[in-house]
């Protein structure tokens, strides 16, 4: 072929692939098109492999208009594809048909569940006395919930009605304090620490629930005494219920503290005069606490000849019920969002 018959065959071929391309109306049908003419076998790669006739003069000729027409053809089908692609997304959109006139969809916003808030509280007063927060596994031995701290085989605390047995031996704890002999296992006095979490005892009714929450705390060191008991929960009580409270030290009985006492705070609603919320006692009862048993120290190697502490309980369902009164313990655990949004 002489150098006017390329230059020809290459224009025809141009002017044949630019209608093609913009008759297709899909992006498949521009593929094919694409590989037609540009592909490593299409037509114009085709055509380039015959110039064997032409001069060495004439050869950059045809090279450089068939560049040409390669990249004029390449821009034709990527602006087609962009064409194609507006009309499909202006097709989905039409069918879409959004009415803007619609209310839009409304988020409602969670808030802190009543017992998360009351154990962060109760956390966050002795976190400022530099207790730190420690917590353990929910399942445990009869060892760590029982044995160690000092309950004869015998205790009633043990017995099926009280405990969630899993198997011989190992049961839903009962209390936290099982997470306590564990840290005393592991450190040394002077320990200060809050644990936090969830028991469980075969209870329930009006203000008891198989399952509930509880903080315990305690401090040992060398010179511990009921004096610092005192003063540390005096000082969480005002904290967290009023400045103006009174705070009632009665003695009572656990196994693993000696003495011990059940703490009340004069009632924050009659300021002591006697009403509904203290049963016209005057008082309410907040906390257990005692001095830890020496009996408790030799299971955990401490030496109680050197080492005294103190220790403490509370149920937060039983202050959070309290500080916002609140009269079923139900109510805490539906998850109605009524009683959840006043909080
Ligand atoms: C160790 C030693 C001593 C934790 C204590 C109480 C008193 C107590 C109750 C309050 C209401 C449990 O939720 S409740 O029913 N708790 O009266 N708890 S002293 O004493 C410990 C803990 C661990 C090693």
């Amino acid at each position: 072929m002489s150098l006017e018959e390329i230059k020809n065959k290459l224009e025809n071929l141009e002017k044949q692939a630019v209608a093609e391309i913009a008759q297709v109306n899909d992006s498949s049908g521009l593929e094919i098109v694409r590989v037609q003419y540009l592909g490593k076998k299409g037509e114009l790669t085709a055509v380039l492999r015959g110039l064997g006739d032409l001069s060495e003069n004439e050869r950059p000729v045809i090279g450089k208009l068939s560049n040409e027409i390669k990249n004029c053809l390449a821009k034709k089908i990527a602006s087609r594809e962009q064409e194609l692609k507006d009309q499909h997304e202006a097709v989905s959109l039409a069918n879409l048909k959004v009415d803007l006139t619609l209310p839009g969809e409304v988020l409602t916003q969670g808030s802190i569940h009543p017992i998360s808030e009351v154990m962060a509280e109760i956390c966050a007063i002795f976190n400022r006395l530099n207790f730190a927060v420690v917590e353990g596994p929910e399942i445990e031995t009869d060892y760590y919930n029982f044995e160690a701290l000092n309950f004869p085989p015998d205790h009633p605390a043990r017995d099926m009605q009280d405990t969630f047995f899993i198997e011989d031996k190992v049961l839903l704890r009962t209390h936290t304090s099982p997470v306590q002999v564990r840290v005393f296992e592991k450190q040394k006095p002077p320990v200060k620490i809050i644990v936090p979490g969830k028991v469980y005892r075969h209870d329930a009714d009006v203000s008891h629930s198989p399952m509930f929450h509880q903080v315990e705390g305690f401090l040992v060191d060398e010179g511990v005494t009921f004096a610092d008991l005192k003063g540390v929960l005096t000082l969480f009580i005002k904290e967290m219920f009023g400045e103006q409270l009174a705070t009632r030290f009665r003695p009572s009985f656990f196994p693993f503290t000696e003495p011990s006492a059940e703490v009340d705070m004069s009632c924050f609603a009659c300021q002591g005069a006697g009403c509904q919320v203290c049963k016209n006692s005057g008082w309410i009862e907040i906390l257990g606490a005692g001095m830890i048993d020496p009996a408790v120290f030799k299971y955990v190697k401490y030496n109680p000849e050197k080492y005294t502490g103190f220790a403490f309980g509370m149920g937060v369902e039983r202050i959070a019920m309290l500080k916002y009164g609140i009269d079923n313990i139900s109510l805490f655990y539906e998850n109605d969002l009524r009683f959840l949004k006043q909080f």
